[in-house]
Parts: structure tokens; sequence; C-alpha cells
């Protein structure tokens, strides 16, 4: 059961757009705070096809996430995991460079049916949420093909390969998203940005520029945002000068961009009323143009999880007054 938030308005819904590990995170305390009152915008374009199996990474991570299933140590995939299958894969001489636990296994062969059957990803994943206990929606930014792909100096690599494979050690040189210009926003994106229920977007603490941006990349998506009228509040993913978890800063490096959250609101320029930076970075905000909230980032546990959910959705609180 959700814990109503007594300083976010309790007849508003919230629109997270979410990546995998970080944003899951907060998701998770989003969720705690609205429950079916949320809905989440997730990534798609780590996703790829592998042995056969439809993979959709972020989708997973959110998935396992909300539904009290995920590793919290590894940050992919789910916890109590077996490795049989990848232990007989090898002992044949197959593909291993990306695990698929016995447990996980699971999942993807089941989204995969449901695809052949001709459902969308959509009704996938929300029979799968659903099945699950998941109260939130679930929502892939699109149905259509979206793939990353990272040009570095080892060449143009698709997604999984420069994030698995070559664990994020190529210097990146570019980011593009292929199939953005054909890739149509998600009905149910479009509804739940349009309903006029909606009393916040919130970005989630997912990597900017492998996990938001390509979820930006849709046409129409932006544009819904910024007509729906309600505050789009960001949590900033660098604490001190460094990202959490993942290549956020490495990447930021490489693309010659200062890792300050002065950068993570340049980068969302054009589409935020307010940036949520962490307490420690309270002096940074110099070169800021949105409005600052600076309270505790770093989500260790399901409180501090929860506790950053509810300064979000105050603080959008307290925007839309304004
Ligand atoms: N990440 C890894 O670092 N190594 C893996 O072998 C791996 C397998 C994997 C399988 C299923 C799944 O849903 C995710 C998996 N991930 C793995 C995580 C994942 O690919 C990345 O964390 C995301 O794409 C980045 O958000």
């Amino acid at each position: 059961m959700p814990v109503p938030d007594a300083a976010f308005n309790p007849s508003k819904n919230v629109v997270a757009i979410c990546g995998g590990v970080g944003g899951a995170k907060l998701a998770l305390g989003l969720q705690q705070l609205l429950g079916d009152r949320l809905s989440v915008v997730i990534n798609v374009a780590d996703d790829f096809d592998h042995m056969g199996l439809r993979i959709c990474p972020d989708l997973d991570t959110v998935i396992y996430t909300l539904g009290g299933l995920s590793d919290e140590v590894r940050g992919w995939g789910r916890a109590d995991e077996t490795w049989n299958f990848m232990a007989a894969t090898k002992q044949l001489g197959g593909e291993c460079w990306f695990a698929l636990g016995d447990r996980d296994l699971a999942l993807h062969v089941e989204r995969t049916q449901r695809l052949a059957a001709g459902e969308t990803l959509t009704e996938v994943i929300a029979g799968i949420a659903s099945t699950l206990g998941i109260a939130p929606r679930l929502l892939p930014v699109t149905d259509d093909k979206l793939r990353t792909k990272v040009a570095t100096d080892a060449g143009v690599l698709d997604f999984q390969r420069y994030f698995v494979e070559r664990r994020c050690e190529p210097v990146v040189k570019g980011i593009s998203f292929e199939g953005a210009d054909t890739a149509r926003l998600n009905p149910s994106v479009s509804a739940a940005l349009s309903s006029p229920q909606l009393g916040a977007i919130i970005i989630c603490p997912s990597n900017p520029y492998l996990s938001i941006d390509p979820i930006l990349a849709v046409a129409g998506l932006r544009d819904a945002m910024t007509r729906s009228g309600a505050p789009v509040v960001a949590v900033s993913p660098i604490i001190g000068g460094r990202a959490v978890k993942g290549p956020t800063a490495k990447i930021m490096n490489e693309l010659k961009i200062e890792t300050t959250s002065a950068s993570i609101a340049k980068h969302y320029a054009g589409l935020l009323d307010g940036l949520l930076i962490d307490s420690g970075d309270a002096a940074d905000v110099e070169g800021i143009a949105a409005r600052v909230h600076a309270a505790p980032t770093l989500m260790t546990d399901l409180p501090s999880r929860v506790a950053l959910a509810r300064e979000s959705l105050a603080f959008a609180e307290r925007l839309s007054r304004h």
C-alpha cells in the first residue's frame, strides 16, 4: 500500500522518466508514495536480440526493482540467481559475454514468445508487471525499434557490446540513437503526459547521455512534456563531481563536459523547471538556470529512496505554485 505524501497533492499523478539502475531506485521510492498514480517511462535503446531472445535491460531492472526481485549488489538481474544455463552454454562453446541467469532467462523467453505471438512490448510489460503485483504503469517510451550506437576510439559499437563486452573501456566520441527519427511515441506515454491529473514529471538520476537522451530523442516526447504544464524536476546523477555508479562521469570527461550538476542542468536546458542536487554540492549552483533544491541524493536503502522521492515531489509541488 502506498504511503501518501502530505507535501504532494493526493489527487495528482506523476510521470517518471527512467533508465536502469539509478533511475529504478528512485522509481521504487516514488512507487512507495504514489502506487498506481505513478507512470514510469522507460528507455528501450539498450534492448537487443541475443541468443534468439529479446533482452530489455532497463525495463527488466525496473520490473525487478519495483517487484522486489532485484539483485541489489550486482545492480541488474534477479536476486538468488543461479547460473547453470551460462555454465552449460560455456561447455558447448556458446556465447558467454552477456550473462543470462537461470531465473532471469524466464523473463526473456516469456517476452520473446509473447512478442512473436503479436503482443506489443507495452502489452507484454503490462502483463508481466500486473502478474508481479507492480502497481505503477511501466511504459516503454516506444514499441518501435530504437538502438543506442556508441562511436568510440574502437569504432562504432552496439550499446551492449560497448557497455558489457568492452566494459565501457573504449573512449566515447559520440552517441546516437538508431531509429529515433521513425520511432513513434508510445500512445500511453502521450496519454499520461496530457492527463489533466498530471502533477509532476520527474527525470530520474539515470545516465543523461545513455539512458535519458534516447527517451527524449523520440519525436513528440519533449513537446508533450512541455505542453503538459506540469513542473519538470530532474534529480542530478552527480554527487561531489562523481557519478554514484556506472560510466556517467567517464563519458562526461571523454565528451569534454565538466562533471558538475551545472552541466546536467545545461544538458536538460529548455526542459527543466527544477534541478535537485546533492546537499554536499549545495554551493555548486553557479550557471544553473533552473530552480535548485539541495537534499541528500545518495540512495543506499529503501528509506533513502523514499526520502529522495518525497523531496522531489515536494520540490515539484512548490514549483507548481509559482
Ligand atoms: N550487465 C553486465 O555488466 N554484464 C552482464 O552480463 C549483464 C547481463 C544482463 C542480462 C540481462 C539484463 O536485463 C541486463 C544485463 N546486464 C548486464 C545489465 C545491462 O545490460 C546494463 O546495466 C544496462 O543496459 C545499462 O543500463
